[in-house]
């Protein structure tokens, strides 16, 4: 008796330490947080992490008044200006009876998406104005009943995927339209009013998932009001039943609060949903800050504009800025999307398609180093990022060296370099042997070309051995 309990006691101690070990969980019994802890496994989940690059589009009523409201400027987020103590909200809802986005061409949309190298596009059906893109069943305050009338979420979803390009459909929760939304519930009037918000909620998540049946995932916002964090069960159930719809849907860490009404991750530490949603305008500066999730980072061009705004103020991102942003990304097994707001008329503004042009122009060299590829082992240098795929590591350079040698070290006995080339125009490089450190690790310098002065950042590739048998190695890596 005495040794079962033993081996119990010994059993648990192992069991938590194992726990511990992870770094972030405990273990507070919860009925509705995360349904899994690791990464998806499936097909569908693959494919999505291998997109590297991705479009966030923005696009509704806010484009009509573009930052402006009766000839006054709104500092913040040009989507959100409903919000605005100067905008009367019956007014804004009104913009409904002008929007006739007459120059609106998806299928030019698309082919710009794809000229740029995105592999998917996340489109707003519902920002937190409330205002449906597509013809929903359950409200008036749609794209059916503007002048414009035609289904926008069908245009989109069909000219991207004859791209080739994966839809995921942006929906907020909060819908500062609707007559039965609530933020915060605080008398049995507000009770009733939320649990009929609640069911057109889901009768508006499942129309979009039966509609547009070729779409991959949803990516939810506006749910950080303290009506939805009490919200645990229904959302828990209503993934649940997306899911049934679809069984590889795609959803982020941004929909389901857990009991204790904690969201992105519950109050065990794991991630609610298929890949983390927090890298919103931000970047993690480490591995470490991502613990192992899926991920990625939705970014605008300007400071902080979503939607069409016709001024921008502040600093505008560069395309170098941006494919650095992406590199960054995948270097750390994230893909990274980037936000477009059209006008109210349907047009990509020029400042955004001159950049989607250069970071295109950029893809077509060099996309070798970013799709399907993940971190590699290697220590990021100075000069820019790692990214690896097979038996290939990707430098990408940003920063030239002065010398126009690249360095690099490899910890002893992992990896044997065959050759290294420039990815623009294959030309071999010569591999400098720079010795050993004091760790024994191997150091090299890649020498870069004189002649050669890209205008844009460029890769570097070395091609390894693949020295998985190489019993040298291994026994080197032992010692
Ligand atoms: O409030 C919104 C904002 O307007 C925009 O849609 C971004 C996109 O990630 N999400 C919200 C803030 O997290």
């Amino acid at each position: 008796m005495k040794k079962i309990t033993l081996f119990l006691i010994s059993l648990c101690i192992c069991f938590s330490a194992d726990i511990h070990a992870q770094g972030k969980r405990s273990s507070i019994p919860l009925k509705h947080g995360a349904h899994r802890i690791g990464k998806r496994t499936d097909p569908e989940m693959q494919r999505w992490r291998e997109h590297g690059l991705g479009q966030f589009i923005h696009w509704g009523l806010y484009s009509i008044p573009g930052g402006f409201w009766k000839g006054q400027y709104y500092d913040y987020a040009a989507e959100q200006i409903r919000s605005w103590d100067l905008v009367p909200n019956e007014e804004y809802d009104n913009l409904c009876n002008e929007f006739n986005p007459t120059a609106f061409d998806a299928r030019k949309w698309a082919r710009q998406a794809k000229e740029m190298g995105a592999r998917y596009l996340i489109f707003t059906t519902k920002h937190h104005d409330g205002f449906c893109m597509w013809p929903s069943k359950y409200t008036d305050f749609t794209i059916a009943n503007s002048p414009y009338k035609k289904d926008i979420v069908k245009q989109v979803v069909d000219a991207y995927n004859r791209e080739g390009i994966d839809v995921i459909l942006y929906f907020s929760i909060m819908d500062w339209h609707h007559p039965d939304f609530r933020g915060s519930i605080n008398n049995p009037e507000d009770s009733l009013a939320n649990e009929r918000f609640k069911q057109f909620t889901r009768n508006q998540l499942l129309e979009l998932v039966t509609n547009y049946p070729t779409l991959k995932g949803l990516w939810f916002d506006g749910t950080w009001h303290a009506a939805w964090k009490q919200e645990a069960e229904f959302a828990d159930n209503l993934e649940k039943e997306l899911r049934i719809l679809k069984p590889d849907l795609i959803i982020g860490s941004r929909f389901r609060p857990d009991d204790y009404g904690k969201r992105g991750t519950d109050s065990n530490g794991d991630l609610m949903g298929d890949y983390e949603q927090g890298w919103e305008r931000d970047l993690p500066n480490s591995k470490e800050e991502l613990y192992g999730n899926d991920w990625d980072c939705v970014m605008t061009i300007p400071e902080n504009q979503w939607g069409y705004h016709s001024e921008w103020k502040g600093y505008v991102k560069t395309a170098y800025d941006l494919i650095e942003m992406l590199v960054k990304s995948v270097s750390m097994d994230g893909n990274f999307v980037l936000n477009f707001g059209p006008d109210s008329k349907g047009n990509i503004r020029p400042e955004e398609t001159r950049i989607a042009g250069e970071i295109g122009k950029w893809m077509k060299t060099n996309n070798e180093a970013i799709y399907a590829c993940t971190a590699s082992e290697l220590k990021p240098q100075g000069w820019g990022y790692f990214t690896q795929k097979e038996n290939k590591l990707y430098l990408t350079v940003f920063n030239r060296p002065i010398n126009n040698r690249v360095k690099f070290e490899v910890p002893k006995g992992t990896i044997k370099i065959r050759k290294a080339y420039l990815l623009a125009d294959k030309r071999e490089m010569d591999i400098i042997d720079g010795g050993r450190n004091k760790k024994d690790d191997l150091l090299y310098q890649i020498a870069i070309p004189k002649g050669f002065t890209p205008d844009q950042p460029f890769v570097i590739v070395i091609e390894l051995e693949d020295n998985r048998n190489d019993k040298n190695q291994y026994q080197q890596a032992l010692t």
